[in-house]
């Protein structure tokens, strides 16, 4: 039986922001983008929860639902300080550690003899080092697994605690909406819900043959799932050679003129997921993807420590040449170059 801790920080970058400047820590606060430039919410705190702020949501939108709310402007920089400090603390217990983002980290805690063993325990010495030594809250969820171990943290957030015991699997999987299921998005729930399954309990009615004839390959998953099962290892040593932003549209775009229109929207995204990628990684290539409507896909590469839209528009160009149809699917992203991480992975300073 495994033991794997998920530890998650509470509103990452606003506590930073709270945490250094006391005057936002009473008041609805976001990061995010200005609202007359088309900016989105990175995260918010708790207190413009309430109002129903959220990540990812256009701050003009977030501004109406919360009028008094403060809106500032990220300092990437910093939430990576934070995160290597956080992260340095979890390595301190186990080096079979997993972070997923800048806040979030799976750690496999099963052969530790802290505590005597004890994950709890650890949890919560997890806890409360990183409130000493950061000044941010974290959430922790214990469990036999990724999955059971990541639901829990979210169950008592923020600054909370949750186990999930392996006797209490069974019981607590049943009362779980599907929709909290790991890869279980709106669509899938909805599908499901007509369906008859809201829960795992009705989800594990249904047979094997019966989710895949649904579902496909993802059948299988659910039937696990739906069990409390999961064994998928905390990876300690992936490195990801390379990051990207992919669009699939409502409607084809029918010229090369309409593709090139969207790079601006895709391009900003891909860069904000690069900023928050763990480590400091360097950039040694782009590429666009293209998909036709009628399924065949086209990649085009180009070897470059340097990047703007005016590259990605050149690819674009030359990809769409090479099918000259209707796009159903456009895609733009980064090759990483991996020797400086594998050789800080070597010395355990990644990231
Ligand atoms: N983030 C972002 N854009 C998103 C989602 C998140 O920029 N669409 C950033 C800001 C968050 C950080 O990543 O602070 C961590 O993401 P989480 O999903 O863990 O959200 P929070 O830590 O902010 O809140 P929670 O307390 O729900 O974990
Ligand atoms: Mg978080």
């Amino acid at each position: 039986m495994r033991k794997i801790i998920h530890c998650d920080c509470d509103c990452f970058f606003a506590a930073v922001e709270m945490r250094d400047n006391p005057e936002y820590r009473d008041i609805p606060l976001a990061v995010g983008g200005r609202s007359d430039r088309r900016g989105v919410i990175a995260t918010c705190n708790y207190k413009a929860r309430a109002f129903g702020v959220r990540s990812a949501m256009a701050t003009a939108y977030a501004l109406k639902l919360c009028p008094t709310l403060t809106v500032i402007p990220g300092q990437m920089e910093k939430y990576r300080q934070v995160s290597r400090q956080i992260m340095q603390i979890y390595r301190e217990v186990t080096d079979n550690i997993e972070p997923l983002s800048l806040d979030e980290a799976y750690l496999d805690v099963s052969d530790s003899e802290l505590f005597q063993g004890s994950a709890t325990r650890i949890a919560e010495m997890l806890r409360c080092r990183v409130s000493e030594v950061t000044g941010i809250t974290i959430s922790a969820g214990v469990a036999p697994n990724k999955f059971l171990a990541k639901v829990a943290s979210d169950w008592n957030k923020p600054d909370g605690l949750c186990v999930i015991r392996p006797d209490q699997v069974e019981e607590f999987v049943e009362n779980l909406a599907v929709k909290k299921l790991h890869g279980v998005g709106s669509k899938t729930a909805e599908k499901l819900e007509v369906m008859g399954v809201t829960t795992c309990a009705d989800l594990k009615k249904l047979s094997r043959v019966h989710l895949a004839e649904h579902f496909g390959r993802f059948g299988e998953r659910l039937f696990e799932l739906s069990r409390g099962v999961d064994n998928r290892a905390v990876v300690t040593q992936r490195v990801r050679k390379s990051i990207s932003v992919e669009h699939t549209f409502s409607k084809d775009l029918k010229t090369i003129e309409e593709s090139l229109s969207h790079i601006p929207e895709l391009y900003l995204e891909l860069q904000r997921r690069f900023s928050q990628l763990p480590g400091d990684r360097a950039i040694q290539g782009i590429f666009v993807k293209l998909k036709f409507n009628d399924f065949t896909q086209t990649t085009i590469e180009h070897r470059s420590t340097v990047h703007d839209e005016s590259l990605y528009s050149g690819l674009m160009k030359q990809g769409y040449q090479r099918g000259n149809k209707p796009v159903r699917l456009l895609g733009l992203g980064f090759r990483l170059d991996n020797r400086e991480t594998e050789a800080l992975q070597q010395l355990s300073l990644w990231p």
